[in-house]
């Protein structure tokens, strides 16, 4: 295209597509222009809303140019990229982040504020893109902003969902769900209407055999559904490279409804063929570490594997290269086992439409894919009926029996005669009915599996996946433990805490190398430092004070201890343990005297996260948290000695709010249970403390930053099997202040206490699960030593400080750069060849 451009315009382009604005002007002068004409809008009719969709277009515009030219590097480049598939992208918002990746929110601030606008107000008129659930698709997210700010060459790839994760309302204490329809303007979003692809659903196979004895197998009849593209920009930090995210919408194959039907007066069903190819995309499953097995989820699946795949292989063949080289070309990760029927389409591919041999076929998924286990909940791991399978994808299953039937067939080889490990290991599950076991299916088609802390990839390699790692030797499993974007997690959610530490580290550049952090410990016991340290985490506390005031209409004391535990609301997380110590804290203020009561630390319990619509339990607990919220804040003898507070409709620019304003942060998991947790990380990195157990990557943190720096409580993974066992067989009574807590909430303390039985049950009848009560003596004793610690204010301001100094670990950066050495095996592309 470049060549048949005369030269003077050809130059005249070039100088235009420099990223970024020349200056204020500049960028004024493009708002206005976006305002007159794509929104067709005055400048004297322009609102907020107005501003921020001109100025996302005028930053989109600098986007798409990068963009443009990305992607021609990389294709001019020709080496290996990776396709991160993943039902979940949690994005939040795109704004702020595109002004701060490309450097210039200063340009933009001063821009706005000649034309009358205040930029936060401006950044505030954004819908969060809320494509996930909760840590799997906020990583999935991170990850994609450090594959743009390292410069490697990858893609995202996930479906566009008309309705993301549902939005929250708190109504007389009870979730109300309301959809999240969130499409209505979204400027981040380019249409490909030219990039479909048809996928198939339903139909039969037939087989037949070539003049070569070869059986050919053909996929015939079903439905077919259009899946559109659509692509999303990822800007990286610091560096022109912008990487793509493309998502799947599904429409109906034929046009948009059925005319014949129409002219025959069937109005109705003339347009049920598109609704309900549309359907295939409409919703997200608001479901976090569940499966629920429905057809329309394992629809979404196939529907979204098979375009990305057909998209993937579209572009190896362009390269004209000969099949084996697909693996140098081309890495897929698998983000938990929704994308594993990725494994099966290949194969069906390479076999069925290129004509591969079984063989070599298989060798080269084998090596093509990783997979990512992000749970060890049995609930969670995927299973899907072998009927549904048959009816929705015939083809697959068939190809499915063939893998498991050549593995088990090496499986037999290595331990002949032992039935049991074969019935374990093998992919179909000989139930009633027969299932398919996805995680099983991943790891015999993946290369290498990892788990996402230290803790949780030992664990699947001594539990869950055990028998594999006999089958395969313990290389094929490995750890990666998870990572945050600190562009997103610090410099964006807290700009000033950023300032305050680039002006020790002496530049930026910890926002590419987090380990420079180490740099600020020097300057722990500067005064002039630890002062203004302070005063960010107070005015962050103000601002969430003020948020609170407004949502809630509490008052909440800045100068209290904040104390905050926001994430799916989940039996395992524990926030029943929260809620129940809160109850405890509160009979104790209550039995003591005026004068005794002024000894106690002052604290605002906070609460925020979303229960699955069907999750009666997880909804049963923000019903309680909301009964003693409205009891506790306005008991007189209390004031602000406890208030407890439930923030509506946890997501991801409200977490930009909360994390930085916390003092302490709650990541109570019973062991063994949180794969990684990623918010965990988000704290620490903004000063604030954590206290939890032994799980996930609250070990790895410990040891980061120093045991002097947290608090840890509770069992430990390696003893909750037989502390279950015991509560089954054994003898078994509930913790004493655990009891007296029961007792209140039974005496109708926070209201009908029927609402609150199961609760009580799990705990006193039913075994006790999660070990609420084996825990909860050991949780209310570390508060106390919180509470002590706090009071110590100079000592709380070194912990604070060194942990953060000692963050640099949790980078997403690093986490990926081992992604790309030990799975992907590939390498940053330089910006200069790129
Ligand atoms: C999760 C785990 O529950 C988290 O512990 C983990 O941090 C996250 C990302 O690895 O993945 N698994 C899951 O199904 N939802 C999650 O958030």
């Amino acid at each position: 295209v470049e060549a048949s451009i005369p030269e003077p315009q050809r130059k005249a382009w070039l100088a235009h597509q420099t990223s970024g604005f020349k200056d204020k002007d500049g960028f004024e002068t493009e708002v206005v222009r976006h305002v007159e004409t794509t929104l067709a809008r005055s400048m004297y009719n322009c609102d907020e809303q107005a501003a921020y969709s001109a100025c996302s277009l005028a930053f989109r515009d600098r986007l798409i140019l990068e963009w443009n030219r990305t992607q021609q590097r990389q294709t001019f480049a020709d080496s290996k990229r990776v396709y991160y598939l993943s039902l979940e992208f949690l994005m939040g918002r795109a704004l702020d982040n595109a002004m701060l990746n490309i450097g210039q929110k200063d340009v933009a601030k001063a821009g706005l504020a000649e034309l009358g606008f205040r930029i936060e107000d401006v950044i505030e008129q954004e819908h969060d893109a809320a494509l996930g659930n909760g840590g799997l698709g906020r990583l999935a997210a991170c990850f994609l902003d450090s594959l743009a700010s390292l410069n490697y060459s990858a893609w995202g790839y996930g479906l566009r969902y008309r309705y993301g994760i549902f939005k929250q309302e708190i109504i007389d204490g009870y979730q109300v769900e309301v959809p999240d329809y969130w499409l209505d303007f979204n400027p981040w979003e380019f249409p490909r209407h030219d990039v479909t692809v048809d996928i198939q659903f339903y139909g039969h196979v037939t087989k037949r055999t070539d003049d070569n004895g070869k059986t050919i197998a053909t996929w015939e009849g079903g439905e077919i559904v259009k899946a559109v593209a659509y692509d999303v920009p990822i800007p990286g930090y610091a560096t022109p490279s912008t990487n793509n995210l493309r998502l799947w919408s599904s429409k109906a194959a034929s046009g948009e409804f059925d005319f014949q039907k129409f002219n025959s007066g069937d109005y109705e069903n003339s347009v049920a063929d598109q609704q309900r190819a549309e359907t295939i995309s409409a919703v997200l499953y608001p479901n976090d570490n569940l499966d629920r097995g429905k057809e329309l989820r394992l629809k979404q699946q196939y529907f979204w594997v098979a375009a990305s795949l057909y998209d993937i292989v579209r572009r190896f063949k362009k390269s004209r290269r000969a099949w084996k080289e697909f693996p140098d070309q081309v890495a897929i990760q698998l983000n938990d086992t929704h994308p594993t029927l990725a494994v099966v389409e290949l194969q069906r591919i390479l076999v069925d439409l290129e004509g591969l041999d079984w063989e070599e076929a298989w060798n080269i998924v084998t090596n093509t894919f990783g997979y990512t286990n992000h749970t060890v909940l049995p609930e969670a791991l995927e299973k899907w009926s072998v009927p549904l399978f048959q009816h929705l994808l015939p083809r697959h299953l068939q190809l499915i029996y063939d893998i498991n039937l050549f593995f088990l067939q090496s499986v037999e080889r290595k331990f002949p005669k032992d039935r049991e490990m074969l019935a374990r290991v093998s992919i179909i599950e000989e139930s009633q009915p027969k299932m398919v076991r996805m995680a099983h299916l991943a790891i015999v088609g993946s290369h290498k599996v990892n788990g996402v802390a230290e803790l949780h990839s030992d664990l699947i390699k001594t539990t869950i996946f055990k028998d594999f790692v006999e089958v395969f030797g313990p290389d094929k499993f490995t750890n990666v433990t998870n990572g945050i974007t600190p562009r997103r997690w610090l410099h964006q959610a807290n700009p000033r805490l950023s300032e305050l530490i680039s002006s020790k580290t002496g530049s930026q550049n910890f926002l590419k190398d987090l380990t420079e952090l180490a740099k600020i410990e020097h300057y722990k016991d500067d005064k002039a430092f630890r002062k203004e340290w302070a005063e960010i985490k107070y005015a962050n506390k103000v601002r969430l004070a003020k948020h609170i005031k407004k949502t809630t209409g509490v008052d909440v004391n800045p100068s209290a201890l904040f104390d905050v535990q926001v994430k799916r609301i989940h039996e395992y997380k524990r926030q029943q343990m929260n809620i129940f110590g809160v109850i405890h804290r509160y009979l104790t203020l209550k039995s003591l005297s005026p004068e005794e009561r002024k000894k106690f630390q002052p604290r605002v319990s906070i609460f925020g996260g979303k229960a699955a619509p069907g999750y009666w339990m997880a909804k049963q607990i923000i019903h309680l948290i909301n009964a003693v919220g409205a009891v506790v804040n306005n008991d007189k003898d209390i004031g602000d000695l406890l208030k407890v507070i439930f923030l509506e409709d946890y997501n991801v620019s409200k977490a930009e709010m909360i994390i930085p304003a916390s003092d302490l942060s709650e990541h109570i998991s019973t062991a063994g249970t949180e794969a990684s947790g990623t918010s965990n990380m988000k704290f620490v990195l903004n000063g604030g403390l954590i206290i939890g157990t032994c799980d996930g990557a609250n070990i790895e943190i410990t040891r980061e930053i120093g045991e002097q720096n947290i608090f840890l409580f509770g069992n430990l993974a390696e003893d909750v099997e037989d502390i279950r066992h015991n509560h089954t067989y054994g003898s078994y009574t509930v913790d004493p202040d655990l009891v007296k807590v029961f007792e209140a909430i039974e005496k109708g303390t926070f209201g009908e206490p029927n609402d609150f039985m199961g609760m009580i049950s799990a705990v006193r009848d039913h075994g006790d699960f999660y070990l609420v009560s084996d825990d909860f003596h050991s949780y209310i004793e570390t508060q106390e030593l919180v509470d002590k610690a706090y009071r110590d204010q100079e000592g709380w301001i070194t912990k604070s400080i060194e942990s953060v100094a000692r963050m640099g670990f949790f980078s997403s950066d690093r986490c990926i750069n081992e992604y790309a050495e030990g799975i992907w095996n590939i390498e940053p592309l330089a910006v200069k060849d790129q």
